[in-house]
């Protein structure tokens, strides 16, 4: 009996070994994500971040039902916009702090010391780049581990486990200096386990999160050795605002699901069903029906106010001088209009003029490349990248 008990707890220590640790403070708690790549050490965090940014101050219809949100966005995406009030109506010193949920994993054997510091979109929050659902073809964490690369990556503000804020004042540029303070702390060897101090950083980022990402490293261009920026494109000429805003056709978040978002405020919006997801970041017949079921189940809802300042930035990124990839899937549909082919180049070249700039069209996929078949073939891109430019 003795024995068989001793053995369990073996078996326990050395799983839960397997699947790393949680710890809080020094306090070790259980492992919140449903998967970590077995190849790879993990750990998860819950990140205090004070921050200080001049933000947004918006003035919406504060809506509490679907009818009201209609008719703000039928009012802002026509003809009847011409007079209509912008929402934004000045700008605030604010300084707040947040708890932010993050998960760190590096190789067990033969790490670089290169860590990815990753930052989602809008749709899945950071298991975009930890997939539970077929690793092998979809999930980037594992695609770096197995190449040496470390990845830290986290819910933004407002998404997974992070901290919960208005969806009415949530918007790019508080993340932008939650970014940057979070790549401070991953460079200076914080919430890294046991792996210490990176050598060099990378910053990444998709869509939403790539703009983050972008306006981040264009004004403090010292943070980080290199940027990979997936599923954007600097042609706002090709962006069709109001088509998005149609296509996505947004709902309350806690009326559609009270159940997984009842506590988002009305703020807090999200696709209507699985179709609307397929419309905006897939391109048949390149995807698998159970992969967008699995993004639709586990999507998470986006603010209003992230959703009106996905550009809200300087784009010239001049400043830096390390090694920057944009790539986006060649049929993207959010920030191409669904052909990036022809306008994909400039402004880019001009924007990272002063970086080792690669732009990169990965063929058969739209927004969300990651949960396309082909979704290594681009994972492959971004390591041979990394490698080429000594990362
Ligand atoms: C916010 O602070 C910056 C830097 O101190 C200052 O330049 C700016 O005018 C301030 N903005 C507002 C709205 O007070
Ligand atoms: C967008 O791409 C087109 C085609 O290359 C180009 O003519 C246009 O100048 C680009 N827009 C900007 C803002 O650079
Ligand atoms: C898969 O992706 C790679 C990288 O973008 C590309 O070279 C290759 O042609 C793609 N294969 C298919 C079948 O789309
Ligand atoms: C099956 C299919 O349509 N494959 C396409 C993938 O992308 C390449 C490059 O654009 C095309 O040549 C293939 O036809």
């Amino acid at each position: 009996m003795f024995q068989l008990r001793a053995t369990i707890l073996a078996i326990l220590a050395s799983s839960s070994l397997a699947m790393g640790h949680s710890c809080v403070s020094g306090n070790c708690i259980a492992l919140t994500q449903s998967y970590y790549p077995p190849g790879a050490d993990c750990w998860e965090y819950k990140v205090p971040v004070t921050v200080t940014s001049e933000n947004l101050v918006f003035d919406f219809p504060d809506w509490t039902d679907d009818y009201a949100l209609e008719d703000f966005l039928a009012l802002v995406t026509t003809r009847a916009s011409a007079g209509y009030p912008s929402p934004v109506v000045g700008t605030k010193n604010e300084t707040a702090s947040y708890t932010i949920a993050a998960s760190f994993c590096t190789p067990k054997v033969g790490s670089k010391k290169t860590v990815i510091l990753a930052t989602h979109g809008i749709g899945q929050p950071r298991s975009h780049w930890n997939s539970a659902y077929k690793p092998d073809e979809y999930n980037f964490v594992q695609y770096a581990i197995n190449n040496g690369y470390s990845v830290w990556f986290y819910d933004r503000l407002g998404t997974g486990e992070s901290e919960k804020v208005s969806g009415f004042t949530n918007q790019l540029r508080v993340q932008k200096a939650i970014l940057v303070e979070l790549a401070k702390l991953v460079k200076s060897g914080k919430f890294t386990g046991s792996f210490g101090k990176p050598d060099k950083l990378v910053v990444m980022g998709f869509s939403f999160g790539s703009f983050i990402t972008h306006f981040a490293v264009a004004e403090n261009p010292t943070i980080a050795d290199a940027a990979v920026l997936t599923g954007i494109s600097y042609n706002t000429s090709a962006i069709n605002a109001n088509g998005l805003v149609r296509s996505f056709v947004p709902r309350i978040a806690s009326l559609q699901n009270p159940r997984l978002f009842g506590t988002l405020d009305p703020g807090y919006l999200t696709w209507v069903d699985v179709f609307s997801q397929i419309n905006t970041y897939f391109k048949y017949p390149f995807y698998d029906i159970p992969t967008s079921s699995y993004c639709e189940e586990y999507k998470q809802p986006f603010g209003i106010g992230e959703f009106l300042t996905i550009t809200d930035g300087d784009f010239d990124a001049s400043g830096f001088t390390g090694a920057a990839l944009a790539i986006a899937g060649k049929n993207d549909y959010i920030v191409c209009d669904g052909e990036c082919e022809g306008v994909y180049e400039e402004p880019a070249r001009t924007i990272w003029k002063n970086a080792k700039f690669t732009p990169y069209l990965h063929p058969n996929a739209s927004h969300n490349f990651n949960f396309h078949r082909n979704a290594t073939g681009a994972y492959e891109v971004i390591t041979s990248f990394l490698k080429t430019n000594g990362l």
